[in-house]
């Protein structure tokens, strides 16, 4: 056998639900790997002869590989943060207070206007590297805080650049329609307008992003302008999801399913319908447990119903700066079971397998076995569940993105 690198001394979470085992564990496992793909995984004592002394073998000191973690939800380009408004809240000022100031959303809006690219990567640089720190190799980034050309067009190229430049792998979602801004206030309509005529014709032109999402909420963009943005993106040929049923229970779930979505995310308010329809599509369901925990929501997304109905349940950060301030995936997996009541292989589904399908790269990542790219974490624990049990001590040992070797 000709080898690039030989791992040995590990167990494997593989998470491939073709495999028995819980996790789709093999225990004292090997796995091989020629330039980007495993080639062979196993038991230890099934690895053909292959040529040990041309060869790297890696030992894994008897801990765990896990698929790369994916974090299939974060806002993680924005300038500023909000500690102010979280101190003030805490000092008792009401949001109306907070919005009078200028605060909120738009703060974080008029900050990421006046941020320069450079500024805005270098920012997101540095957030992209606190997840990768904790084993992330592939995350969505959302636009949103721009809210007009310029700064939508500047915030999806600064995605695209950090996925140029760094070893995670980055999806763009354009999330124009995230809230109506200053300059249309009060004509929400016109400025859906914009987004489909003018925006989304010009992120096509410069190839900027992969999907298309819409906070469909009371506060934000009611279901028939949801459609609209929906409707318009799919027809363009870009992947669509939803910020849905965070707040108030909108039907927004329903109509994304309807239109094929990739995810449905929040959905703390989703009713049995709801779940039906985003089962019959095949669309995920994304839970992101650092927006309900931050703000101290009591409302619990409908997780018997989407177990009952065998829907995909995704686990993601949410990282921005006003309901999620939390860089964290590995944090995610402790309060999705610890909030959620998630048990740790569903935890650990939710930023690997499950997260690969949200973001339409299923056939490549999110599962280890012959034929995927190799892109797995080693982590130094004794079971799995370890992951979502403890937090604080990163565990973290080695990453191989495409089967290179970019963390030790
Ligand atoms: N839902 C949220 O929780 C965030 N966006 C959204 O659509 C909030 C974003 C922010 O407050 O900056
Ligand atoms: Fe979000």
């Amino acid at each position: 056998m000709e080898w690039d690198q030989v791992w040995i001394d590990i167990n494997i979470a593989s998470m491939n639900p073709d495999l028995a085992a819980d996790y789709g564990a093999i225990t004292d496992a090997a796995m091989a790997i020629v330039a980007d793909k495993i080639v062979w995984m196993g038991p230890r004592d099934q690895l053909p002869a292959f040529d040990v002394l041309s060869t790297p073998i890696y030992r894994g000191g008897s801990g765990w590989i896990t698929p790369g973690l994916i974090d299939a939800h974060t806002h993680l380009i924005f300038a500023g943060n909000r500690a102010n408004e979280f101190e003030m809240r805490l000092n008792g000022a009401s949001y109306q207070d907070i919005a009078q100031a200028g605060g909120g959303i738009l703060s974080t809006v008029k900050a990421t206007r006046a941020a320069t690219e450079a500024e805005l990567f270098e920012l997101g640089r540095k957030r992209l590297n606190a997840l990768a720190k904790e084993g992330v190799t592939t995350v969505e980034i959302k636009s949103g805080y721009g809210l007009d050309k310029d700064t939508e067009l500047k915030m999806l190229r600064v995605a695209r650049e950090l996925g140029k430049h760094h070893h995670v792998d980055v999806k763009t979602t354009f999330l124009g329609a995230h809230a109506v801004p200053p300059e249309y206030k009060d004509r929400a309509n016109d400025y859906v307008d914009f987004v489909v005529k003018e925006m989304i014709p010009a992120i096509l032109e410069e190839n900027l992003a992969d999907a298309v999402d819409v906070f469909c909420e009371n506060i934000a963009f009611d279901l028939p302008q949801t459609q609209r943005v929906l409707t318009t993106a799919k027809a363009r040929g870009l992947d669509i999801k939803l910020h849905a049923e965070q707040l108030s229970n909108m039907g927004g779930s329903t109509l994304a399913a309807t239109l094929g979505a990739q995810s449905v995310d929040h959905i703390e308010y989703l009713d049995e319908e709801g779940v039906k329809a985003i089962a019959a599509s095949g669309t995920c369901a994304t839970l992101l447990p650092g927006a309900f925990y931050f703000l101290r929501e009591t409302q619990l997304p409908p997780i018997d119903l989407l177990r009952q109905y065998q829907v995909p349940m995704v686990i993601a950060s949410d990282y921005n700066p006003g309901s999620s301030p939390i860089c964290s995936t590995l944090l995610m997996l402790n309060m999705s079971c610890t909030l959620f009541r998630l048990t740790p292989e569903e935890a650990l589904a939710g930023v690997t397998r499950n997260a690969a399908k949200a973001l339409g790269i299923a056939a490549n990542v999110g599962v280890l076995a012959v034929g995927m790219q190799a892109d797995f974490c080693l982590w130094d624990i004794q079971s799995p569940a370890e992951l979502a049990y403890s937090y604080g001590r990163n565990p973290l040992v080695n990453v191989v993105k495409a089967g290179k070797l970019v963390h030790q």
